[in-house]
């Protein structure tokens, strides 16, 4: 058999899981109901009635969740447990100034490392195993995520966090890491910093990594594997559901399975709201049934996929995703970083030498990301006497702000007035170079 973390639940029968599934599910939307206010309020608009639901398809009849409402409840006012219960904090970016502020208790983290431990076993790590992991530590739920996962399943963690390279490549080397978790670019880049180094491949034990939290293709996944030698596992998830872990791969890499004990996804129509059926392509919504925190109840995730349910060699019955092709909003993920254009305009609003006509250019350039905002300074600085100096301030001022807000570093790129097209229609602010085919 695959290697599984949870064999009973990762291969349970349709049956029994919908079974599970309902049980969970109506646990959590009386959790909702009696102690978030906004859940309450918009069932009672709605007229639903707990004793409606009678199965798991009629979660249709209940109203989305969606970031904004995170935002209008910013920080805890969606939270379903008292505070005192809360034991961990995450956050990920906001669409403008505020974070989206997730939390846990811990029953929610022993669910969330299981579902990484899933992910790590299906990916062949052991006991025996050092987990490297490359994710950033802190408000990201990366790092700590599969930090929870690896610990849980008992291999060591190495928990490197993200940047400096060359201590990376010195780890690898020295403490045998053989699981690698980071962003698919990241792999890439330390790929290409192996080379770079000559470090020869019998000086590092990498067998498998872990890859995620943007947007990747299967010719990068080949890429990454021949590269470095290794198996590439893809490993979904997002902060408002769980972090990383809510999907993941297996050995036989045809789509994501979803942990569906845990999460119940839909794929609906993005502008109707309309559910779609399994194989067809649309925007993926979850409901989290064993949540106690922050038990989100059909969550637009914005993110474009298909949900595949025939049955999988490795003999796990939960559904899978495809890998997520494209977003239903205006999110960019740059070095794994959520950015919205709406945060930079934000910022850009405040510097009152510059114009609102700005553009974002964003490249991948040695298997990095890179963000280019191009803004228009106004007419009067541009007409000043001493404009050059003035205008490297601005830059300075623009580049401090911005890299601060998106926690990412960005060029400036102050342009002449009237030099940016403007638009008839919906502008367009982002040109993106980067290749996902
Ligand atoms: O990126 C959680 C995570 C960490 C996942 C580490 C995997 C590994 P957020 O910062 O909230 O959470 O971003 C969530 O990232 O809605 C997707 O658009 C995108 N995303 C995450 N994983 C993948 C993936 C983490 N494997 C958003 N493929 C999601 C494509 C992904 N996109």
């Amino acid at each position: 058999m695959a290697n599984m973390y949870n064999p009973e639940i990762e291969t349970a029968s349709r049956e029994k899981l919908r079974e599970l599934q309902y049980v969970a599910l109506m646990k959590t939307l009386k959790r909702v109901y009696e102690n978030v206010p906004l859940y309450r309020k918009r069932f009672d608009e709605w007229g639903i009635k707990l004793e409606d639901i009678n199965s798991v398809d009629d979660l249709s009849k209940l109203p989305f969740t969606y970031k904004q409402d995170l935002r209008d409840c910013y920080p805890y006012g969606l939270f379903a447990a008292p505070m005192e219960e809360v034991v961990r904090i995450h956050a990920s970016s906001g669409t403008t100034g505020k974070q989206t502020v997730v939390g846990y208790t811990k029953n929610d983290l022993n669910m969330w490392s299981s579902c990484v431990a899933r992910a790590l076993a299906a990916a062949g790590c052991t006991k025996k195993d050092f987990v490297h992991i490359s994710y950033g530590y802190g408000l990201f739920t990366g790092g700590l995520g599969l930090h929870d996962g690896a610990q849980l399943l008992g291999a060591t963690t190495i928990p490197v966090s993200s940047g400096n390279t060359d201590r990376q490549l010195q780890i690898f080397q020295d403490f045998g890491s053989s699981i690698l978790c980071c962003t698919p670019s990241y792999a890439l880049f330390l790929s290409d910093a192996i080379a770079e180094k000559k470090i020869p491949h019998e000086n590092l034990k990498l067998k498998a990594g872990i890859f995620g939290a943007e947007p990747w293709t299967e010719n990068m996944r080949k890429e990454i594997e021949a590269r470095l030698g290794i198996k590439a596992y893809d490993i979904y998830g997002l902060s408002e559901i769980a972090g990383p872990g809510v999907s993941y791969d297996c050995e036989y890499q045809c789509g994501m399975h979803i942990n569906e004990d845990n999460f119940i996804p839909e794929i609906i129509d993005p502008d109707t709201g309309k559910v779609l059926p399994y194989g067809v392509q649309g925007e993926l919504v979850f409901t989290c049934i064993t949540k106690e925190a922050l038990p989100l109840i059909r969550y637009r995730t914005r993110d474009i996929t298909r949900l595949l349910v025939d049955k999988c060699n490795c003999g796990r019955t939960f559904v899978r995703m495809e890998k997520p092709c494209g977003r239903s909003d205006d999110m960019l993920i740059i070095r794994g970083v959520n950015v919205f254009p709406s945060q930079i305009e934000s910022v850009l609003l405040t510097i009152k030498e510059v114009l609102p006509h700005y553009i974002l250019v964003v490249d991948r350039i040695n298997n990095l990301d890179t963000l280019e905002v191009k803004v228009e300074i106004s007419d009067e600085i541009m007409s000043s006497t001493d404009s050059v100096r003035h205008i490297e301030e601005i830059a300075k001022k623009i580049k401090h702000k911005i890299d601060s807000t998106l926690g990412i570093a960005a060029k400036i790129t102050l342009v002449e007035p009237n030099t940016i097209p403007r638009s008839q229609g919906k502008a367009q602010r982002v040109i993106d170079n980067r290749k996902y085919n």
